[in-house]
C-alpha cells in the first residue's frame, strides 16, 4: 500500500521525525523535559541558564552534583539543529545576551511556543572503567512557552458551567474584587437567554478580557483563562476567544441564545486551540521540572497562595505520569520522574532556602503521594537557575546582620536588603503577618568573566536526568 504517496511533505517530515525518536528512545537516548510553570515561574530563565552552564560551564567547581560532569565523563554539550521544522527555535543568543550584558536583565516574557534539543555527548560508567574510548548521545528535547497558556490546559476537563462556577467563586473573593466589581456588575445585567447580540457579548468580553489583564499586572493570579486573552498569538482579535463567564444557567439551552453561543464558543477554543496545543507540546514528556515562584505569591497574599496551590494540582492532573514499560516507552511515554522546584530561592536567605523546599512540600502533599502511588519518583528542592543577588553580612549597632546585595528590578542602585523569612508551611489566613511578605525581585547579578552563576541547579539536573547520562 502506498499511503506515503499522499502524505503532504511536512507530514513526512513529522513522520521521520517520530521514528526517529522512537528508536532513540528505544536505546533509552531521548529525553523530553516538561519544564512546567506559570507565567513568570522562570521558565525561559531557566532553560537559558541550562543551556549556558551545559555548554560552557561544564567544570566540576560550577556543576559537582552532576555526575557525568563531576565524574569527568561529559565530553561536551551543544545545541541541537533543529528537527521540529515547523517549530520556532528557542532563542538562546537572544536570552543569553541579556543576562551577560555588562548591566544585566531578564529575558522578555515568552509571546510563542519554541523549542531546543541538547545533544550531550558522554562516556558511560562502564566504558570509564574498562577504559573504552566509546562514546554516547542523550538528546534532551525542551519547550517554552507562555505561561499563561498553560493555565488553559485544564479547560479540556470542564463543562462551560463549571468553569463559570470557578470563575466566580475566584472573582468574587474580597482580595480580588475591587478589580472584578466593574466586569461583576455588566455580567449582573447580562440576559443570557435572550438572542444573539454580537456587540454585547463582545463588549463583555472585553470587559473580562480587560480584568483578566489587570489582575496580571496588579496581582501574582496565575489561574487566569483563557490564556489566549492574554497572550493571542494569531488570534488576537478572533470570536473563539470572545466568551466570559456568567452566573446563571438556564435548565435548558435555548438555540440562538447568547448562552448557547458562550457555550459554543468555550467548546470551540477548547476543541480548536487548548486541544491541539495539548496534543502536540504537552504530551510524550518523560520527565518533568515543575517550576514555582512562592515569593511571588507569598508577597501577594494568602488568597494568590491558595490559588496558586489549587492551580498547580489542576496542571498536574494534566500531564500523564507513571512507570513506563519498554514498549509503553516507545509509543505512550509517561512522567516517571517530577521535580518539583521552589524557583528564585536567591531572593531569601540562604539558611532560609529550605523553609521554601518544606512549604512547597506542604502544598503539593497530595499530588505527591498520588504520583509515588503510581510508581513516579518526586522530589522537592528550592534553586535559582540564575542568581540575582550576593549573600552578605553587614554591621549593623555593632551586629552582624545577615542579608542580601543586589540591585532591585527597575532601580539604579544596589542595595542590602534583609528579606523576610519564609513559612515552612501554609500559614492560616488569620496568622497571615499584618505587614504580608515583601519580597523584592532583583535584576540579574552581573556575570562574573562571561559566568553565570545558579543555585543547585546540578542537583535538579542531576535529579532529572543523572541515571540516563551513566
Ligand atoms: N531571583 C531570581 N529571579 C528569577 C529567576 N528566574 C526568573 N526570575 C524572575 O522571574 C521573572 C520571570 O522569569 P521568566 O523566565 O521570564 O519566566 P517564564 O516562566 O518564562 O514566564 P512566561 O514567559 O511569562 O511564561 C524574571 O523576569 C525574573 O524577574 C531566578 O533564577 N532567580
Ligand atoms: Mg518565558
Amino acid at each position: 500500500m502506498t499511503t506515503s504517496r499522499f502524505r503532504t511533505p511536512s507530514s513526512l517530515d513529522k513522520l521521520k521525525q517520530q521514528a526517529k525518536k522512537t528508536l532513540h528512545r528505544s536505546f533509552d537516548k531521548h529525553i523530553k523535559l516538561a519544564v512546567t510553570g506559570f507565567s513568570g515561574s522562570g521558565k525561559t530563565a531557566f532553560i537559558t541558564a541550562l543551556i549556558k552552564h551545559l555548554t560552557t560551564q561544564t567544570s566540576t567547581d560550577n556543576l559537582p552534583f552532576f555526575d557525568v560532569v563531576s565524574e569527568g565523563r561529559l565530553v561536551a554539550c551543544r545545541p541541537e539543529p533543529q528537527k521540529a521544522l515547523a517549530v520556532p527555535t528557542f532563542d538562546y543568543q537572544q536570552a543569553i545576551s541579556c543576562l551577560l550584558e555588562e548591566l544585566p536583565t531578564w529575558p522578555a516574557s515568552t509571546k510563542r511556543i519554541n523549542t531546543l534539543t541538547l545533544a550531550f555527548r558522554y562516556h558511560s560508567e562502564r566504558g570509564l572503567k574498562q577504559h573504552l574510548a566509546q562514546t554516547h548521545t542523550l538528546y534532551l528535547e525542551l519547550y517554552d512557552y507562555p505561561g499563561e497558556w498553560l493555565m488553559d490546559l485544564p479547560l479540556l476537563k470542564m463543562t462551560f458551567s463549571e468553569w463559570c462556577e470557578q470563575q466566580f467563586a475566584l472573582l468574587k473573593k474580597p482580595k480580588y474584587q475591587p478589580f472584578s466589581q466593574t466586569f461583576l456588575q455588566l455580567v449582573e445585567q447580562f440576559d443570557s437567554t435572550q438572542a444573539v447580540d454580537e456587540n454585547k457579548l463582545k463588549m463583555l468580553a472585553q470587559s473580562y478580557h480587560a480584568l483578566l489583564a489587570q489582575l496580571q499586572r496588579d496581582t501574582r493570579l496565575s489561574n487566569l483563562q483563557p490564556g489566549r486573552a492574554l497572550i493571542p498569538g494569531d488570534l488576537e482579535g478572533a470570536p473563539i476567544l470572545l466568551f466570559f463567564p456568567v452566573q446563571s444557567h438556564p435548565n435548558e439551552i435555548t438555540e440562538h441564545s447568547q448562552y448557547q453561543q458562550l457555550v459554543e464558543r468555550f467548546e470551540a477554543y477548547k476543541k480548536q486551540v487548548v486541544a491541539p496545543f495539548y496534543k502536540d507540546y504537552f504530551c510524550q514528556f518523560d520527565r518533568q521540572v515543575v517550576l514555582v515562584d512562592l515569593l511571588g505569591s507569598l508577597s501577594d497574599g494568602y488568597d494568590t497562595l491558595k490559588e496558586q496551590e489549587v492551580a498547580l494540582k489542576q496542571i498536574l492532573a494534566m500531564f500523564s505520569h507513571g512507570k513506563s514499560g519498554l514498549l509503553s516507552r516507545l509509543f505512550n511515554p509517561k512522567i516517571d520522574k517530577v521535580l518539583f522546584a521552589a524557583n528564585k530561592c536567591d531572593g531569601v536567605l540562604n539558611e532560609q532556602q529550605s523553609n521554601l523546599t518544606r512549604l512547597l512540600n506542604e502544598m503539593l502533599v497530595d499530588s505527591a503521594n498520588e504520583l509515588r502511588f503510581n510508581g513516579v519518583t518526586v522530589d522537592t528542592m528550592s534553586l535559582s537557575s540564575v542568581r540575582s543577588v550576593e549573600s552578605r553580612a553587614v554591621k549593623e549597632g555593632g551586629q552582624h546582620v545577615q542579608c542580601i546585595y543586589g540591585k532591585p528590578v527597575g532601580e539604579q542602585q544596589f542595595i542590602n536588603y534583609v528579606p523576610p523569612t519564609p513559612p515552612d508551611h501554609i500559614p492560616k489566613a488569620n496568622a497571615w503577618p499584618q505587614g504580608g511578605f515583601e519580597f523584592i525581585a532583583f535584576e540579574p547579578l552581573p556575570a562574573k568573566h562571561g559566568n553565570l552563576s545558579h543555585i543547585r541547579l546540578d542537583h535538579a539536573l542531576q535529579f532529572l536526568i543523572g541515571d540516563k547520562l551513566r
